[in-house]
């Protein structure tokens, strides 16, 4: 004989999130955020339009808003403000997150620069353990 013992368990999840308090760290946080939307950028190549952000890269597909409210389209044109005269990237151009246009290249090597430093701290940081 079998018996089939159904045990419903509704588990109640309570998901306390926990929001630790950096204090003196709130600033690096800060920094660190200015620093991404500095490397995070929209870049013209090859013709297409690619979105760098956070070490990822794909195409761009949509609009994407700027933290300063500079539109970007997906065909590489931008506008600064609502209104304003519409742009378009240029081959070898970028965008930072920060609304910047700039160099391509230049922002490339400012975040290769970024990963030796936090390479490098990391090295520093292992070793003293
Ligand atoms: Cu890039």
């Amino acid at each position: 004989m079998k018996t089939l013992i159904k045990s419903l368990a509704f588990a109640c999840l309570s998901l306390s999130l926990v929001s630790t308090s950096f204090g003196a760290d709130e600033k690096d946080a800060e920094k660190m955020a200015e620093k991404k939307a500095e490397m995070n950028h929209i870049a013209m190549k090859d013709g297409k339009v690619w979105v760098m952000k956070d070490g990822q890269t794909t195409e761009l597909t949509e609009t994407v808003t700027l933290n300063d409210g500079t539109q970007v389209m997906k065909d590489g044109s931008y506008m600064e403000k609502a209104g304003a005269e519409k742009k378009t990237l240029k081959e070898g151009e970028a965008i930072t997150w920060k609304g910047k246009v700039t160099d391509h290249e230049k922002v490339m090597k400012d975040i290769e620069k970024h990963k030796e430093k936090k390479a490098e701290k990391a090295a520093k940081e292992a070793e003293k353990k």
